[in-house]
């Protein structure tokens, strides 16, 4: 499979044009420790000697230089700047995460808004684009991550810059109905048009984006998601992401012989199997349900208590937002009456984990698991799906639980499907892992194999790419200079 360097090369006759990533937060190789993230992850498993990558290096102070820190490591340039203390609060903690986030999971309940926040966010995207056309090449790739940046092509235009840029979306996309309950939504939407590219997971997401260009910009796409606007033609297209199946498979069989893998594997005595979680700490990810789930299975179906042991790694996320910390005491609460309800003296049915673990290590826990539960309420794909899937032993595979409004879903069909918010029918579904003979597991296994290993982070990276690096132009447009 080319790597996305070698793709650009085969597209381009002339020079090498180099790639360009822009996301919110950069994955400096000097920070250490496990993260948890899943655009990190994906974008790590597919970067390539030669790229930039530009960003927030996740600093926020008083006094802030508009001058990138540059630093190399593996042939690749990471450039980050620091936002100033106010940047911070509008630009991220408020607008991104407190608007934009819950919005784009479909919770209105939760989604917040000020004017001066949304001009906060603007005011970042616009220094974002100051500072990253100091380092642009006029052949570069632009290829912008995530609902932080969705203004940042409209401002890199401002500043004269040509270039092909792409947009892609880790989150689901709401229809108008919704969009439309954020103030100044046009505003955002206008500003997606300045993309060349815009990317989604899946099909429905694309399609809500179309709605919305139609019903609040007037646009219309033809059948293969291209428009114009303003004279723009802008190509709307899916791309699932994924993850490299192949060392993620290594890791965990590796990680199998660990110390970590081992001491879990003793700490269930007889047959008493595992089931996993691995979520970063969010309300999107369903986790107070899951555990109801879990409760409802001890309660109606009592064969399993003794014989089933919970592990819910929840790695702590954007903890200086209200509705995080909320979360975390609400799940304290949830677990702390589960398991005081269901506990015996050498048996607790919940454990639960608000530190992140290495990733190597994770890969051996999802191999060792019988039951990967996946039920977030909304999730743009969920990488975790997939990892759980890649870690299998193929001689005796766990099954997968997935929630229906993950984006994964679409493609991993053959995982027990569920409503994340029905208890009672997760429960079911952990009941039929639980007792799912071996043959149907590895049936079920061997087409979800077949799917993680076709759809991986390096196809997801090469399918954009290509779209970036063609020069299609719509054929209502005036042609567009080659890049
Ligand atoms: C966004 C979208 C979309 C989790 N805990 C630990 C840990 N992780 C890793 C997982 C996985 C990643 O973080 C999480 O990825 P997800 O895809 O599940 O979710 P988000 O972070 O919400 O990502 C999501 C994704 O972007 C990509 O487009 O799929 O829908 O919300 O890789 O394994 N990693 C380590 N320790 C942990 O404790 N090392």
């Amino acid at each position: 499979m080319p790597s996305c360097v070698s793709l650009l090369d085969q597209n381009r006759e002339d020079a090498v044009a180099r790639l360009v990533i822009v996301s919110n937060r950069v994955p400096l190789p000097s920070e250490r420790g496990p993260r948890a993230g899943g655009l990190a992850v994906a974008l790590a498993d597919a970067l390539r000697p030669g790229t930039l990558w530009f960003g927030w290096s996740g600093r926020h102070s008083g006094t802030v230089t508009q001058t990138p820190y540059v630093q190399s490591a593996d042939s690749v340039t990471y450039a980050t700047i620091d936002l100033s203390e106010h940047e911070y609060r509008t630009f991220y903690v408020h607008f991104s995460n407190g608007s934009l986030w819950p919005l784009l999971h479909f919770r209105l309940g939760l989604m917040g808004y000020r004017g001066e926040d949304f001009d906060g966010y603007l005011a970042v995207n616009r220094r974002f684009a100051d500072a990253l056309k100091t380092l642009l090449r006029p052949d570069d790739l632009i290829w912008v991550h995530d609902y932080h940046l969705f203004p940042l092509a409209e401002a890199l235009r401002e500043l004269g810059v040509a270039n092909r840029i792409g947009f892609f979306l880790h989150t689901p996309f709401v229809p108008p109905a919704l969009l439309q309950a954020l103030p100044r939504a046009d505003h955002l939407l206008q500003a997606m048009c300045a993309y060349d590219v815009v990317g989604f997971h899946t099909r429905t997401y694309r399609q809500a984006f179309l709605e919305c260009v139609t019903e609040m910009l007037g646009a219309r796409a033809d059948h293969d998601g291209r428009f114009l606007y303003r004279g723009r033609p802008v190509h709307a297209i899916v791309d699932p992401i994924g993850i490299d199946p192949d060392r993620f498979a290594a890791n965990a069989e590796d990680s199998a012989r660990s110390m970590e893998v081992r001491l879990l594997r003793e700490s269930l005595p007889g047959s008493r199997s595992l089931a996993i979680g691995v979520d970063r700490l969010d309300y999107s990810k369903g986790l107070a349900n899951r555990f109801e789930g879990f409760a409802r299975l001890l309660a109606t179906r009592p064969e399993h208590r003794r014989q089933v042991s919970f592990l819910q790694v929840a790695a702590r996320s954007r903890e200086d937002i209200g509705d995080y910390q909320r979360l975390r005491r609400e799940l304290d609460r949830v677990v702390g009456d589960i398991n005081g309800r269901f506990s015996e003296f050498d048996w607790v049915p919940l454990r639960y984990m608000t530190r992140a673990v290495r990733r190597t290590t994770l890969a051996g826990f999802f191999r060792a698991a019988r039951l990967g539960v996946v039920t977030p309420l909304r999730d743009g794909m969920n990488l975790v799906a997939k990892e759980y899937i890649a870690a299998q032993d193929p001689v005796d595979p766990g099954v997968l639980i997935l929630s229906r409004f993950a984006g994964a879903a679409d493609e991993l069909t053959e995982a027990l499907l569920v409503n994340p918010y029905d208890s009672d029918a997760i429960a079911d579904a952990m009941h039929t892992a639980l007792t799912m003979q071996p043959v149907e597991r590895q049936e079920r296994w061997r087409a979800l194999r077949d799917k993680v290993w076709q759809n991986t982070a390096s196809h997801y990276c090469e399918v954009f790419l290509s779209h970036l690096a063609a020069d299609e132009v719509h054929p209502h447009s005036r042609r567009l200079r080659a890049v």
